[in-house]
């Protein structure tokens, strides 16, 4: 653990100068970063029940039937730790934005249906990627956070103006209706042996009836994106994704052992070219290990977390322990607790920045949730010539 504490490079009066023209760019998860979004959990809400959120908590969860507006304590903590991870990154001289919340506690509808208050903008990376000079949004598979997006329109349309390069993609916002979603998942019956035999069969909440998707479940590696199929991205999604991206190769991939199948980032993530860290309790089946390995990736089982069970009203598992956010190929940022998953990246080769972040989980995830890349240098490249 020698290499674990924070190295202040810079401070906070570094200048972005090479940063002022703003440059949309990032191909895959691991060039050197140097301009991110990072969200703020003001107006934070734990969202009513809904189809796709009922089927996410567990019968004997706290937050089973607890729905509105989070504590303002709560809030102010997660937004006091998330302006404490901004100045570690500017500390590195990584220009950082932040979206413009909306009144998430208030009343949505559309034509279809109506939700009695919104999410929160913390978690950016389960709305918007950037893929290359594009910055996408996702349909999203949660009616709360249908409308999410607004929060980063400002930021993106900044973008757009000062990088004449730079695209921005919506992909169909979807109707949402009780059609979207399996009947037979909704009952609290649903045991987890049952959602194991669902998951291996990749059968999964969300129906075919429109294209789903989650930017969290994409995962890019230049040319190659990598897309779980599970409760937030269905087949009609990772379809709509093949046809809008033409000039990559879109990956479907499962991970059978997952009750929960939301987001592709705390079961597998890329460290660098050829290391990928795999969830051992979601292991990638083995014949789709085949591209990695016959492209020399290694694809290694990350550390056991350092928690037992996440932190109070938390919808997601103790594995955002992998939830690590890399700054480049030598440097990665680590929730400071999670101890084991610091040693194992230590022992990897890697710079180790330990965040202060666990009270923040409630609102939307670790380190890779709560952020999107911007720019990080570098081009497409291709990662598996052989397919
Ligand atoms: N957003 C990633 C969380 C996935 C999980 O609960 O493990």
């Amino acid at each position: 653990m020698s290499k674990t504490t924070l190295s202040w490079k810079g401070n906070l009066k570094n200048n972005f100068s090479y940063m002022k023209n703003t440059i949309v760019n990032s191909w895959n998860e691991w060039d050197p970063l140097k301009h991110v979004i990072v969200g703020r959990a003001d107006n934070c809400c734990i969202p009513a029940p809904e189809p796709a959120v009922d089927v996410k908590i567990p019968p004997d969860s706290v937050m089973k039937g607890k729905h509105g507006r989070r504590t303002q304590d709560s809030i102010d903590k997660a937004n006091e730790l998330l302006d404490k991870f901004v100045k570690t990154l500017e500390c590195r001289d990584i220009r950082v934005d932040r979206p413009t919340p909306l009144k998430f506690d208030e009343k949505i509808s559309t034509p279809d249906w109506k939700a009695e208050h919104m999410f929160g903008c913390m978690p950016s990376r389960d709305v918007i990627i950037t893929v290359g000079k594009e910055m996408l949004e996702a349909t999203m598979s949660f009616r709360c956070r249908w409308f999410e997006y607004l929060a980063y329109r400002p930021l993106i349309q900044q973008y757009f103006m000062e990088d004449p390069g730079m695209k921005h993609e919506s992909a169909p916002k979807p109707r949402l209706t009780d059609k979207d979603y399996h009947k037979n998942y909704l009952s609290d019956k649903v045991s987890i042996e049952q959602r194991l035999e669902w998951a291996e069969k990749k059968y999964f909440v969300t129906t075919e009836e429109e294209p789903l998707f989650d930017a969290a479940d994409i995962l890019r590696f230049g040319k190659d994106l990598i897309v779980q199929h599970g409760f937030t991205t269905n087949l009609k999604g990772i379809d709509w994704l093949k046809r809008h991206f033409p000039d990559h190769r879109v990956h479907t991939v499962n991970f059978p052992g997952d009750p929960y199948p939301i987001h592709i980032d705390a079961t597998f993530t890329p460290i660098k070219p050829g290391l990928i860290l795999n969830n051992p309790q979601r292991k990638l089946p083995k014949e789709q290990r085949k591209l990695f390995e016959d492209n020399g990736w290694e694809i290694v089982y990350a550390a056991q977390p350092a928690h037992n069970s996440p932190p109070p009203l938390t919808y997601y598992s103790i594995w955002l322990s992998m939830n690590i956010l890399v700054l480049d190929p030598k440097t990665v940022c680590v929730e400071k607790s999670e101890v084991y998953q610091a040693e194992q990246l230590d022992k990897l080769g890697m710079e180790v920045l330990p965040v202060d972040f666990r009270e923040a989980y409630g609102f939307g995830g670790s380190l890779h949730c709560s952020t999107t890349d911007v720019y990080r240098e570098g081009k497409m490249e291709d990662y598996f010539p052989k397919q």
